[in-house]
């Protein structure tokens, strides 16, 4: 790699990070995920986060949704624990109990809605945060509006945006220029991304062949594993809620977010060609089996 202090996770890194229950842990105690997102015009996004954050190893999955997406998520994934709440209802999302991470915006729509959504979870909780898709446009408002609010916020927060979520985030957010975004992140893809962090105040994970994950503190990993197959709509969406699971299991964020781009990564090199984003949370018990073997004994 050319950038000298530029790190990857490896296996054994993974094994490591990689939350096991003990014989006290219990459900809650292993990790309670508020995961929120689906929509009427994207009921499968939800679908496939909760599939990533089941097979992520957090212990308690409550899934906050409107009714149309909740009705997928139910016959989907049974062990998921719907709050069914209207457009835009932050008290009730807010009434879920237990939560020890958030994970915002697969299937989700950047409209008032989701904003007050964003809104109630960056000012009104403290646990851990992932933001991702139809989510980042509101807190890019949020940080346009208030720019220390993630910086000052006391929980962590994660950002996964992919190429072109990077651009309007750093548009919108930090008022960078989106057409020079595009050129720097050519230019310097590692550079960018770590200033974005640094600006915003999160943790940035961007998508893409070779993912990089950066702290606001310079902090930065590169991700390795993973396969162009991989590049198949549902794809992010099942990563979030891995990432999110893992986050609520109590990873620090940057490695909930480097884990969770290495377990996927992987999920998709050993699966089924072409890739279909719902063959991936069925793919990730292997992986998990052969990393925590790898460190046996
Ligand atoms: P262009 O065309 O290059 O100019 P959006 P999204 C640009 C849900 N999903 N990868 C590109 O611009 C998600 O969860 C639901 C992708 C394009 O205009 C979200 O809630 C599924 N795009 C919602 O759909 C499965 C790139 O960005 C724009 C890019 C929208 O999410 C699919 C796309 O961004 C999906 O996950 C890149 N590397 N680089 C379901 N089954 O329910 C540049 N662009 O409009 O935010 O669209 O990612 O599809
Ligand atoms: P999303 O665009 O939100 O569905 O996320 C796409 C997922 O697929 C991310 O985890 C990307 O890192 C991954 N991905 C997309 N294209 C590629 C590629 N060419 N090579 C490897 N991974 C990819
Ligand atoms: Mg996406």
């Amino acid at each position: 790699l050319p950038e000298p202090d530029l790190r990857a996770l490896q296996d054994v890194d993974v094994a490591r990070l990689l939350p096991v229950p003990v014989a006290a842990d219990s459900k809650y105690s292993r990790g309670v995920l508020g995961l929120v997102g689906g929509s009427d015009r994207y009921p499968g996004a939800a679908v496939l986060a909760v599939g990533g954050a089941l097979r992520g190893g957090a212990g308690y999955l409550r899934v906050v949704a409107e009714a149309g997406a909740a009705d997928y998520v139910r016959r989907a994934h049974p062990e998921s624990v719907l709050t069914v709440i209207e457009a835009g209802d932050a008290e009730a999302m807010l009434g879920v109990g237990r939560v020890q991470a958030w994970a915002i915006g697969p299937g989700l729509v950047p409209d008032e809605a989701t904003r007050r959504l964003v809104d109630a979870l960056l000012e009104q909780t403290e646990s851990g945060l992932l933001v991702d898709a139809g989510a980042l446009d509101a807190l890019a408002s949020a940080v346009a509006a208030r720019p220390a609010v993630l910086r000052d916020r006391a929980g962590a927060v994660v950002l996964t945006p992919h190429e072109g979520e990077f651009i309007r985030l750093t548009g919108t957010a930090l008022g960078w220029d989106q057409a020079g975004t595009s050129e720097r992140l050519r230019a310097d893809r590692l550079g960018t991304v770590r200033q974005a962090a640094r600006d915003l105040g999160a943790v940035v994970l961007l998508k893409g062949n070779r993912t990089i994950i950066a702290a606001p503190g310079g902090e930065a990993l590169v991700n390795l594993t993973g396969t162009p197959w991989l590049g198949t709509a549902g794809s992010g969406d099942v990563l979030t809620g891995l990432a999110g699971s893992l986050l609520a299991a109590g990873l620090p964020a940057p490695y909930a977010a480097a884990v969770g781009a290495f377990l996927h990564g992987r999920a998709g090199e050993r699966g089924p060609v072409p890739l279909a984003a719902a063959d991936l949370p069925a793919l990730l018990p292997g992986v998990v089996e052969d990393l925590l073997a790898s460190v046996e004994g």
